[in-house]
């Protein structure tokens, strides 16, 4: 199989991507195999793991994950605890959108030899955190302002400054289970000077935001908390 990495790029212009995002402290609240078995026959082309507080074990939950899906597991880490040599890949997030020197660099210090060693895939990603209605966990866990959402021209000198220094990809992020996700007209003016793949995720709970995500120019949206309050949702996009 290519990389995650290049199968993503493989698969923009030609068909919407969503990621379903597992946050493994929620377990009991889905049925992964029921789950699973729905982003298989869904537009999912990629799973991540992570969340903000994740104290269960990511090594069984990536195998239980595995046992279920052909689809690539990708970590998406809280902290730099958050690790598997289970999964595929990593996007191995930089908050550029903070000034908290930690998330920027601090941890990624921490597990480089250990990223090294375990040979996973690891896509470097510009994370952007965007204000949505109320403080978030990210925005509460990792010490960071996010940007306000009116302040586009912010959002996209960032998402700029973040390709100009080599990152992959760009994620903006309003917060799982946000009460507004990153508004439309943000993701298209940010998509509109960036040519890296753009994630955008928070708070996308309709079929509705979803279109309007990729309408505006997300090359993968992430479900979260939509998922896990109606599976459903997936048979619908
Ligand atoms: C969170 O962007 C993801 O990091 C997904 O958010 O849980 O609100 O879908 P939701």
């Amino acid at each position: 199989m290519k990389g995650v990495y290049q199968h993503i790029c493989s698969l923009i212009g030609v068909r919407k991507q969503l990621a379903l995002l597992l946050d493994p402290e929620k377990q009991s609240m889905v049925d992964l195999k029921h789950v699973l078995w729905l982003a298989e026959n869904s537009p999912v082309t990629m799973i991540l793991v992570g969340g903000s507080l994740v104290n269960s074990d990511m090594d069984s939950f990536i195998e239980h994950v595995k046992q279920y899906t052909k689809l690539p597991v990708v970590l998406f880490p809280g902290s730099a605890q958050q690790f598997s040599p289970n999964a595929d890949g990593i996007l191995l997030l930089s908050l550029i959108s903070g000034r908290n020197p930690e998330f920027l660099i601090g941890n990624h210090v921490q597990v480089a030899y250990k990223l090294k060693q375990s040979g996973i895939e690891i896509i470097p990603t510009g994370y952007i955190l965007v204000e949505s209605g109320g403080t978030t966990s990210v925005q509460y866990m990792s010490n960071t302002m996010p940007i306000p959402s009116g302040k586009s021209d912010i959002a996209v000198a960032t998402a700029l400054a973040g390709e100009q220094l080599g990152l992959k990809m760009i994620y903006l992020e309003a917060g799982s289970g946000a009460v507004n996700p990153v508004p439309a007209d943000l993701i298209k003016q940010v998509k509109s000077e960036i040519s890296i793949p753009l994630i955008v995720g928070g708070g996308l709970r309709s079929s509705s935001q979803i279109n309007a995500a990729f309408e505006a120019g997300a090359s993968i949206v992430v479900l979260g908390n939509g998922i896990e309050k109606n599976p459903e949702l997936l048979s619908q996009i």
